[in-house]
């Protein structure tokens, strides 16, 4: 993807938020937050008390955006087809670049900035922007057109077509997945450095 397409994307990503400082109606609960560098937040620091999995998963902030289902599915979206490791067949995964979804938290981080990807069993996976954007991962929150099980992969996956990177499409199939965990629910942001 070129500088402009992102930058299309971002601003577009951008405005499916209202103006900074303007109160984020929620119509379902926060599916995924986002935390670290980031300029755009629409809550307070971590809870101890009420924000228990974070909490025990060793997470603090002192500001967050927290992200419904809706506000994720109302960002431009793309169809990937990788062949995954489960069955060995292609899939198509639905859902808005990962870097858009950053956009909304006001992250342009710069490409050595690194991300950390967590799910809610605890697994997480740490990526760079620039691997984030050169295998152009998303968030999925649809999985051959339907909206995906929490209990399954879902109802977030960060995820990738691996099969359209030739450097993992050559690994076999149990190694191209490990960087995308499923059953995600936080996104955190280290360096917000502007290449
Ligand atoms: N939430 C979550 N996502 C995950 C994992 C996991 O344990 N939990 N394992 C990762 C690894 S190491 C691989 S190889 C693939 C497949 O693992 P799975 O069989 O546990 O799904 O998913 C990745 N995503
Ligand atoms: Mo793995």
């Amino acid at each position: 993807m070129n500088k402009r397409q992102f930058l299309g994307s971002a601003a577009l990503a951008a405005a499916a938020l209202p103006a900074s400082g303007a109160a984020m109606t929620m119509r379902g609960p926060a599916l995924l937050t986002i935390t670290g560098d980031i300029k755009r937040s629409n809550r307070g620091a971590l809870d101890p008390v009420l924000d228990r999995m974070m909490h025990n998963q060793k997470i603090s902030f002192s500001k967050a955006l927290a992200l419904d289902f809706a506000a994720i599915t109302a960002l431009p979206a793309v169809t990937i087809r990788p062949t995954l490791e489960y069955d060995s067949k292609p899939h198509a995964l639905h859902g808005p670049l990962l870097l858009d979804v950053l956009a909304l938290a006001g992250a342009r981080p710069g490409d050595a900035a690194k991300l950390v990807l967590r799910a809610v069993d605890g697994y997480a996976a740490a990526l760079t922007v620039a691997q984030a954007r050169e295998r152009r991962f998303i968030v999925a929150t649809h999985l051959d057109g339907q909206p995906i099980p929490l209990g399954g992969v879902g109802p977030l996956w960060a995820v990738y077509d691996a099969d359209r990177v030739p450097e993992m499409a050559a690994k076999p199939l149990p190694e191209r997945f490990a960087s995308c965990p499923w059953a995600l629910y936080h996104m955190e942001v280290e360096g917000n450095a502007q290449a």
